[in-house]
C-alpha cells in the first residue's frame, strides 16, 4: 500500500512548537505579511531575520514528538511490505527527521537551511542570520535569508508531490488547517481521483468535506493509534 501523508503545525505543536492560526497563534501576533513575503524581506530585512532567528532557536530547541516516532515506524512497516509512505510537511522544523523519518518532502522549506538571494546557493544553517550575514559562497553581503517559502512563492518539489499524491492508495492529512494552498487543495485533488482520504485534527480543519473519514484528537495520541 502507498501512504500519501501531509502534515502541519498542528503535528508539531505537542512538541512545544507554535502553530499560525490556532487561538494565540502565530499570524493572532505576528502579522504574516510583514514577516512571510519577499516584499517584507526586501522592505525590513532587519525584523525578517529577528522573527526567524526566533523561530530557529525554538526548533533547535525542540525536540519530535509520538507522533513524528510514529510516521518513522509506518515508514519501515509499509516498506517492509512493499510499499511505501510518502512523507510531504509543510512544517519548516526538521523534526520528522529527528524522530526517525527518512524521507521528507518539506514543500514549504527549512528552517534549518539558509539561501542567499545574489548567488542562489542554498546550505544548512542552524545560526542566527542578519543583514550583515557575508554569503559563503559568493561573498555577498545582505543577501543570506531562510530557505523557506513565503506567500506569493511557488511551493517546492511540486511536480514530485503530484505524481506521489495521484498514485497514493490513501492520503492522511495531519494537524493542518487546510487554510494555505496549494496544500489545502490536497485532499480534493486525491479525493478525485478516487483515492481514499482521511483527516486528523484536533477538530474538523476548512476543508473537513473533502475527507472520507477522521478521527478528531491530539496527534501524539491520534497519529499512533491510526499508524498501529
Ligand atoms: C493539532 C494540534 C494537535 C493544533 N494535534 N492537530 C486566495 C485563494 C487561494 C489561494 C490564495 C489566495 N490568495 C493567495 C493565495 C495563495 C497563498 C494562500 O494560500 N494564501 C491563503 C492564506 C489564502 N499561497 C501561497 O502564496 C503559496 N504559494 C503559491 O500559491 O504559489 C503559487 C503556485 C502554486 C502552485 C503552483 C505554482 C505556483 C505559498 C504558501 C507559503 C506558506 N508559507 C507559510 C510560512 C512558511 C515559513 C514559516 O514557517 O514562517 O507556511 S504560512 C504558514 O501556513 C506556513 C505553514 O506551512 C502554512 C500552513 O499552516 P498549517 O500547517 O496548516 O498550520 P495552521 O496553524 O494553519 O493549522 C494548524 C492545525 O493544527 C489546526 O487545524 C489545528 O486544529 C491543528 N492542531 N494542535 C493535532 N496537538
Amino acid at each position: 500500500m502507498n501512504v500519501f501523508v501531509l502534515t502541519g503545525a498542528g503535528i508539531s505543536a505537542e512538541s512545544g512548537l507554535g502553530t499560525f492560526r490556532d487561538r494565540g497563534g502565530m499570524w493572532s501576533r505576528f502579522d504574516p505579511a510583514r514577516l512571510a513575503t519577499p516584499e517584507a524581506f526586501a522592505r525590513t530585512p532587519e525584523a525578517v531575520h529577528a522573527f526567524y532567528n526566533l523561530r530557529r532557536r525554538g526548533v533547535r530547541e525542540a525536540s519530535p514528538n509520538a507522533a513524528h516516532a510514529a510516521l518513522a515506524d509506518l515508514e519501515r512497516g509499509l516498506a517492509a511490505r512493499g510499499g511505501g509512505l510518502f512523507l510531504c510537511t509543510q512544517n519548516v522544523d526538521d523534526l520528522h527527521e529527528r524522530g526517525g523519518a527518512r524521507a521528507v518532502t518539506h514543500m514549504h522549506g527549512e528552517l534549518l537551511r539558509a539561501r542567499c538571494t545574489a548567488c542562489g546557493a542554498g546550505r544548512p544553517w542552524a545560526e542566527d542570520l542578519a543583514v550583515a550575514t557575508p554569503c559563503p559562497d559568493c561573498g555577498r553581503r545582505g543577501g543570506m535569508r531562510p530557505d523557506v517559502v513565503w506567500f506569493g512563492e511557488r511551493p517546492l518539489h511540486l511536480a514530485a508531490i503530484e505524481a506521489a499524491l495521484l498514485s497514493a492508495d490513501l492520503f492522511v492529512a495531519i494537524g493542518t488547517s487546510g487554510a494555505v494552498y496549494p496544500a489545502a487543495g490536497f485532499a480534493a485533488q486525491a479525493r478525485a481521483a478516487g483515492i481514499r482520504t482521511h483527516e486528523i485534527n484536533l477538530a474538523p480543519s476548512d476543508t473537513a468535506d473533502a475527507f472520507d473519514a477522521a478521527t478528531y484528537g491530539p496527534a501524539t495520541r491520534a497519529v499512533p493509534d491510526f499508524a498501529a
